[in-house]
């Protein structure tokens, strides 16, 4: 038998039954389940999960739970591209990615939208997750993974979001609004660090969370390999009354592919987070997309992801 080596509890605690959510729980007829947005919803949780279609395009589905571990996928999808006006010409090659914010009475659900001009991101609307109303497109080209925060600052809304250039690529950076709208004043945060689990790119994964301690970021961040890129998740922690200081940058990734539907799949070695789930007790449940196939679930402490981006920080930029 091979030795056991030391063991390291993991900071993100997978749940059992992973994964949660695959194609063979979906009632059309679908190739992946994956990178999908959470949030609560009345007394349940709602996950708007994106899905490859045989055409290699994507939609955007709908699964709801009582507990957060177990959906069940509502009869149609959720949001198709449009097929009229400027939405249709944007969104020919499909949605990805939805992320979801509650503010105010609303859901507001920003997602990549893929089309011959490049990839940019839309904002819609909820109330009920009934009706669903597109607003605008709130990016230009080649700037995805739109994160709202969920309350209005003195300086307006604020997002972060993730452009990229040739001179500084895939970068964290933030933007304010006066209307969810038009975005602007922006400026970057948190840029990948060479030779480091994140030198490739980085980008927003979560809408941010909330804490006594600061706003909670987890994102996404690559690295290249001889056999392909590897994404993991990375955690930062914001100022309170000013998201644009970085208290700090966790030196270390909170989550890496590791299970074998993490590891093999549509896209290999991945692991992406659209959506996390704060708890009262005190605790965060993660969700991820597995490999770009499934959906994944796991479970931390507030306060530990805090720690990492206090007590052994890397630099943001
Ligand atoms: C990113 C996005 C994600 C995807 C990831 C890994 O660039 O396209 O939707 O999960 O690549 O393939």
């Amino acid at each position: 038998m091979p030795k056991q080596g030391p063991i390291v509890k993991p900071i993100v605690k997978r749940y059992k039954k992973n994964p949660i959510l695959t194609k063979q729980d979906v009632p059309y007829p679908v190739e992946t389940v994956h990178n999908a947005g959470v949030v609560k919803y009345q007394n349940s949780y709602i996950m708007l999960f994106r899905s490859h279609l045989r055409n290699g395009r994507s939609i955007i589905g709908m699964a709801e739970s009582n507990d957060g571990y177990f959906f069940t996928v509502r009869p149609k999808a959720f949001l198709k591209p449009a097929s009229e006006g400027i939405f249709a010409e944007y969104e020919e090659f499909g949605l990805e990615d939805p992320r979801i914010t509650p503010l105010d009475d609303s859901y507001l659900i920003t997602y990549s939208a893929y089309s011959r001009h490049g990839v940019r991101i839309a904002l819609a609307k909820t109330k009920d997750f009934q009706h669903i109303e597109r607003i605008a497109f709130i990016t230009q080209a080649d700037n995805r993974n739109v994160v709202i925060f969920p309350q209005k600052f003195a300086e307006g809304y604020v997002r972060l979001d993730r452009p990229h250039t040739e001179i500084s690529p895939w970068s964290i950076w933030i933007s304010y609004s006066p209307d969810l709208v038009h975005w602007g004043n922006s400026k970057v945060l948190i840029k990948p660090l060479p030779y480091h689990w994140d030198e490739m790119k980085i980008g927003p994964g979560a809408p941010p969370i909330k804490t006594e301690y600061g706003w909670l970021n987890i994102f996404h961040g690559v690295f290249k390999t001889m056999a392909g890129s590897v994404y993991r998740l990375g955690v930062a922690l914001h100022q309170l009354d000013d998201p644009a200081k970085i208290i700090g940058v966790s030196d270390e990734w909170i989550l890496q592919p590791d299970d074998l539907w993490e590891v093999v799949g549509y896209v290999n070695n991945v692991v992406f987070t659209c959506g996390a789930v704060p708890e009262d007790d005190g605790t965060v449940k993660i969700y991820w997309g597995g490999a770009d196939t499934v959906m994944c679930v796991g479970t931390t402490n507030i306060k530990d992801l805090v720690d990492m981006c206090m007590k052994k920080s890397r630099p943001p930029l």
